[in-house]
């Protein structure tokens, strides 16, 4: 079980604060121009929310993954986009944290904690989405250096991210895929990385999603995350710390979506009456709220789960993830109804929430892959 403590509920305070008075102002000019947040970037990092998961031991906050949620929560209430600021930072350093030694620890993770550096992380390429362990992406000893070539793609925040954590395959030999697989940390600036062409996305718009090259890409031995052959399980363990981020994004989504519906339908008039005295609306707002509530309490057990690194934290994480974003699915449509026609344009924001809802069942795992996920763990 969890406890929502003074301490979370002050992290909510602040965030929320600084995300109305400075994120949210421009969400909508994000999305319309498809432009990276700056303004959200500073702010978090001025504030020390862009990547409070860091341990106090690298220079970070050591927020707890309940906090953690809460912190990516508030500010995807204003903006996905931005939220993706704390949330990729976990998904990045996360394998670091989880396998890395100590070196590369005390290498990469203080720059993320200050804000110098963002992390990414990089699994999927375009033959191996939800097959992940079909990557074709290799990695070669040479000397003591390991060179990387293959491409990965739907890299979140890439291009803005100064480090990416890299799975490549080390022994294509291997009796099983999974055991061929190495997770490796890479620098921008580290010689055959390239970095390719922006998608053109349904959402989440200000935030850069692109592929990856490496073309002998040459990084220093001491990069590898863990053992040779252990990237593939590093990278599955990483994903119970974050689906829970997940869920969080979409609670987040839903939560300003109903914000706004309600805002609206307490003053807007048709047939003489508010559109809040209609009981027909009344129990969609009900609904909204309460798949919400439900949501939200399943995506804090998720956190607090993986905390404490409890043994059914990859059900409970994926549980989390696939509820919540069908709720936000779901809520964020109903708010452009409640809405009606105003809705439907972008002088309000909930167009933007809906497209931005529909990432949260597919990345991190599709949907679908979490019902696997979850029914494995359940009949195994
Ligand atoms: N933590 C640690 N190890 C894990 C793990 C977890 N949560 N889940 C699986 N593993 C281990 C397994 O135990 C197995 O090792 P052993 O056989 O030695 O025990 C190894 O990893 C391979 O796992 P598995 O055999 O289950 O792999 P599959 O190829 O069947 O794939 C799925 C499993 C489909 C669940 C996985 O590929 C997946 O999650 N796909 C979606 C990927 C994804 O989320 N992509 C989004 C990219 S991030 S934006």
């Amino acid at each position: 079980m969890f406890a929502v403590t003074d301490d979370h509920r002050a992290v909510r305070e602040a965030v929320r604060e600084i995300a109305v008075k400075a994120i949210e102002p421009h969400a909508a000019d994000c999305d319309e121009n498809e432009r990276y947040p700056t303004e959200a970037q500073q702010a978090l990092t001025e504030s020390g929310f862009n990547a409070v998961h860091i341990p106090e031991e690298y220079g970070g906050a050591g927020a707890d993954a309940v906090a953690t949620v809460i912190v990516i929560e508030e500010v995807a209430r204003v903006c996905a986009s931005s939220s993706l600021i704390p949330a990729v930072n976990k998904l990045g350093s996360m394998p670091i944290i989880l396998s890395g030694s100590e070196e590369l620890k005390k290498q990469v993770l203080p720059q993320i904690a200050d804000g110098t550096a963002m992390i990414s992380y990089a699994l999927s390429e375009r033959e191996a989405g939800s097959d992940a362990v079909a990557m074709r992406t290799r990695a070669t000893r040479d000397g003591d250096d390991w060179v990387l070539n293959g491409t990965k793609c739907w890299i979140s925040n890439a291009g803005v991210s100064q480090w990416y954590t890299v799975m490549a395959v080390t022994d294509p030999d291997a009796t099983r895929k999974a055991d061929g697989i190495s997770a490796f940390v890479v620098h921008a600036n580290d010689e055959g990385f390239v970095v390719g062409s922006k998608e053109r996305k349904l959402g989440i718009k200000g935030s850069p999603t692109r592929e990856i090259h490496f073309e002998q890409c040459r990084i220093p031995g001491d990069r590898i995350i863990g053992e040779p052959g252990t990237g593939f399980k590093t990278a599955l363990a990483t994903l119970d710390h974050t689906r829970p981020t997940i869920g969080a994004q979409a609670v987040g989504i839903a939560q300003g979506a109903l914000d706004v519906a309600i805002g609206y339908v307490k003053e807007r008039k048709q047939f003489g009456k508010k559109l809040a005295e209609f009981q027909a609306l009344q129990f969609m707002i009900a609904d909204m709220a309460m798949e919400i509530e439900a949501a939200r309490t399943l995506v804090y057990q998720a956190a607090a789960a993986s905390e404490r690194g409890d043994a059914n934290k990859g059900f409970l994480a994926s549980a989390a993830k696939c509820l919540a974003s069908d709720v936000a699915m779901k809520v964020t449509v109903d708010a452009v109804q409640l809405l009606g026609g105003a809705g439907y344009t972008r002088d309000f924001p909930v167009e933007r929430m809906m497209r931005d809802a529909k990432i949260t069942q597919i990345y991190e795992g599709t949907n679908q892959i979490q019902r696997l996920v979850m029914a494995r763990s359940l009949l195994r």
